[in-house]
């Protein structure tokens, strides 16, 4: 039996991503002022970059992918309204109801396919119609990449497959684009494309990309300055907070294309599980910087507890384990990771 790696590998997610030196720096030399007065350069400057790479007209600043999703709810939907999701989306599942919670805006959940967007028949049925006694549909919402769907990147017409059932009854749609960078990469296209059939998307800093914290909200001025009150409203006001945004700034022109190494890395893992025997079903093909795997001969719960005995880190619930690679994992770890887990299979098929 494999004792275990030499140092930690940590594939629970891509946000255990530590900033590399020269963003660490960028950082301390960020120019600085009070953003709830609109006047920090550092967070200016991150706004606007992030509004041209997504094609938007304008972009805020928050603190994280959970704060963007609620903001930009909240600037769409009244409370008493009704937001259309996927059944499988984070904002549905693992992000503690926020947009109930504080916007009194209820999750209408369709189905998705495998991959996780929803059906666009399933769409147009949820729509309200709109009779006194119903809630009012006040937003369509999907996920790019879909981290449930194993990593799923959405081509635009893909996308657009659903965006066009919203569009037809004039409803606004939401695109949690938390990953959508990986995304563009792993589709070969701007992330403009794929965000051009939303009319407002959050992207994350603090996963791929590698920043400490952060998101942002892009959408048209209108839109963006409805979301930066709501911000304002759940203390989200960033004041000298150019000093995290330049992390983003620095993320935007230098961490971007080496998501295909991640991709490169997630390839090889998923290739690697593939060929381990009895191990379980993995995602196939791999899209992205994720790889899920139903382990076959024990539980999820018992899979992640034995691979982190052996210092290999990973997610585990609802009989899958999920490996994300990022910035802090290189091929050698990749291998090493499946040496665990070959381990690990052989010694439950010998056992069982
Ligand atoms: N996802 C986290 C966990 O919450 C599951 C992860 O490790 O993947 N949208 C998507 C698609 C996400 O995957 C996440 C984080 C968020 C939004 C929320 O971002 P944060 O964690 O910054 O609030």
């Amino acid at each position: 039996m494999n004792t275990g790696t030499t140092k930690p590998i940590d594939l629970r997610s891509d946000t255990v991503t530590q900033p590399p030196p020269e963003m660490r720096r960028a950082m301390a030399e960020a120019e600085l002022g009070d953003d709830v007065y609109g006047e920090d350069p550092s967070i200016n400057r991150l706004e606007a970059l992030a509004a041209e790479m997504t094609g938007k007209e304008a972009g805020l600043y928050v603190s994280s992918g959970t704060m963007g999703n609620l903001v930009a709810g909240l600037a769409w939907c009244e409370r008493g309204s009704e937001a259309i999701v996927g059944d499988s989306a984070h904002l549905l599942i693992n992000e503690v109801a926020s947009l109930a919670f504080v916007g009194g805006v209820q999750l209408r959940a369709v189905a998705s396919d495998a991959r996780g967007l929803p059906r666009p028949e399933a769409v147009e049925a949820a729509v309200r119609p709109t009779a006194g006694m119903f809630p009012r549909t006040a937003m369509v919402e999907i996920e790019n990449t879909h981290n449930r769907g194993g990593g799923a990147a959405f081509s635009a017409p893909e996308t657009r497959s659903v965006t066009d059932v919203a569009r037809s009854h004039g409803l606004p749609v939401h695109m949690d684009g938390a990953r959508i960078f990986n995304a563009a990469i792993a589709l070969g296209v701007p992330a403009a494309d794929l965000a051009a059939p939303a009319d407002s998307l959050t992207f994350c800093l603090s996963k791929g990309l590698s920043c400490p914290v952060g998101s942002v909200v892009c959408g048209s001025a209108e839109f963006i300055a409805k979301a930066r009150r709501m911000r304002k409203i759940v203390g989200g006001g960033m004041r000298q907070g150019g000093v995290l945004a330049a992390a983003g700034v620095w993320a935007l022109e230098h961490m971007v294309e080496r998501l295909a190494e991640d991709h490169a890395n997630a390839r090889r893992l998923g290739e690697g599980l593939a060929s381990i025997q009895g191990v379980g079903d993995v995602t196939d093909p791999v899209e992205t910087n994720m790889v899920y795997l139903s382990p076959r001969t024990m539980s999820a719960e018992e899979f992640v507890a034995a691979l982190r005995e052996r210092g290999v880190l990973c997610g585990g619930g609802y009989g899958r384990v999920r490996l994300v690679t990022h910035y802090g994992v290189n091929a050698e770890d990749v291998d090493e990771a499946l040496d665990v887990i070959e381990s690990v299979a052989r010694g439950a098929v010998s056992a069982g």
